[in-house]
């Protein structure tokens, strides 16, 4: 039997303030179209069953294009497929707080034929030949002992972080899950990550997480997995746009004319270097930047890069500081209460009309304000 799995879809994932021709968030038909290609590039190795690790939307109740569209793209691939089983487990992204809300993938068990999508309880799904596939939601994460009963050809399904991955899990360590399933297919983790050679996570199919910079490194894809010997092959497939974390600035030795030199042609390297031309999504960090830095870049050569780009962060540290070390991308340490803030007005939700980076430079002037009269600086 052979198996194709991915994770992680977040359909529905909105982000920056930018609009298509027909009013819609660009980065949620991103999301979609590279749904779609994922979805072609399965069909492609016909395999017998399809899973997916969980989140398949980015929030409990999608748009109903987004619910359309996904509705079309999956009924038309399983019509193909004549029915062949497609399991879903539940992610935290589209699992309701209030049990009433229910979950939209709900809707789709009902009408796409072979469509099973497990988001209450954990349960055990029979996938032909002999297989048999614990389905555990994020919900029930280290919460389904009865369901844990080692026979030859069980797999697991399941949407949440193992021991390893977030600590102080030993409930869920590698090897004890290793021990006990034959296979484990893990979504929530958005890098693709083999923990052992059959307990895998398949990562996001697109760059949707709030900090997804580590992610532009790391190949996006599909695995598909032989049961004859548990053997497993990656299937790159590029994301709809683009993101591109540029090589950082070292402002020390640089006047102001000189970073903007820098920034400009950064940005005109790698935009040479690209395949298509959808703008793509860039941050650039300067280093050893002076405390004003940011501040005093010419609007025109940021307005410059802007153009370009769907959307260009501009991030200046005032020491050279290497990557966060932490296998949890979320909240780096030592952050100043400047990019503290800088990070968190980035991403607040404000009216589209609202100058966000007049926000970002408002309170960046607060805090240096309140620096100087406290003596900090
Ligand atoms: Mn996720």
């Amino acid at each position: 039997m052979r198996i194709a799995f991915f994770s992680d879809t977040h359909l529905g994932h909105r982000k920056f303030t930018k609009l298509d021709e027909n009013g819609l968030n660009v980065r949620e038909v991103d999301v979609m179209q590279t749904f779609r290609r994922f979805l072609d590039s399965i069909e492609k190795r016909d395999p017998d069953v399809i899973l997916h690790g969980g989140d398949f939307f980015d929030v409990v109740r999608p748009s109903n294009l987004t619910l359309s569209h996904a509705l079309q793209s999956l009924m038309k691939l399983q019509e193909k497929r004549g029915g062949r089983p497609f399991v879903v487990v539940g992610g935290n992204h589209e699992m309701p707080k209030v049990r009433g809300t229910g979950c939209a993938l709900q809707l789709y068990n009902e009408v796409i034929p072979g469509f099973k999508a497990v988001y209450g309880d954990p349960e055990a799904v029979s996938l032909g030949e002999g297989h048999v596939l614990h389905c555990v939601p994020s919900s029930r994460v280290g919460d389904w002992e009865d369901l844990r009963k080692r026979e030859k050809g069980t797999m697991l399904l399941m949407h949440g972080l193992i021991d390893g991955i977030e600590h102080g899990r030993p409930d869920l360590s590698p090897a004890k899950i290793e021990r006990e399933y034959e296979f484990a297919f893990l979504g929530d983790y958005h890098l693709h990550q083999a923990i052992r050679d059959t307990v895998v996570y398949v990562g996001s199919t697109d760059y949707v997480a709030t900090n997804f910079w580590k992610e532009c490194g790391t190949p996006k894809g599909w695995m598909e997995v032989d049961t004859e010997d548990w053997k497993w092959t990656f299937h790159e497939v590029k994301p709809a746009r683009r993101a591109l974390d540029l090589p950082s600035i070292d402002a020390s030795d640089m006047t102001l004319d000189e970073v903007g030199e820098a920034m400009l042609e950064q940005l005109a390297a790698a935009l040479k270097s690209l395949d298509d031309d959808n703008p793509p999504i860039v941050r650039q960090v300067i280093v050893n930047a002076w405390p004003d830095l940011r501040r005093e870049v010419p609007f025109t050569i940021l307005q410059e890069c802007r153009r370009q780009c769907l959307d260009y962060d501009l991030v200046t540290r005032a020491v050279s500081t290497k990557e966060t070390q932490s296998a949890t991308p979320e909240r780096p340490r030592g952050q100043t209460l400047a990019m503290r803030w800088e990070e968190f007005a980035k991403e607040y939700e404000i009216p589209e009309d609202v100058n966000r980076e007049g926000i970002v430079r408002t309170g960046e002037d607060y805090i240096s304000e309140a620096r100087r009269t406290s003596g900090e600086d």
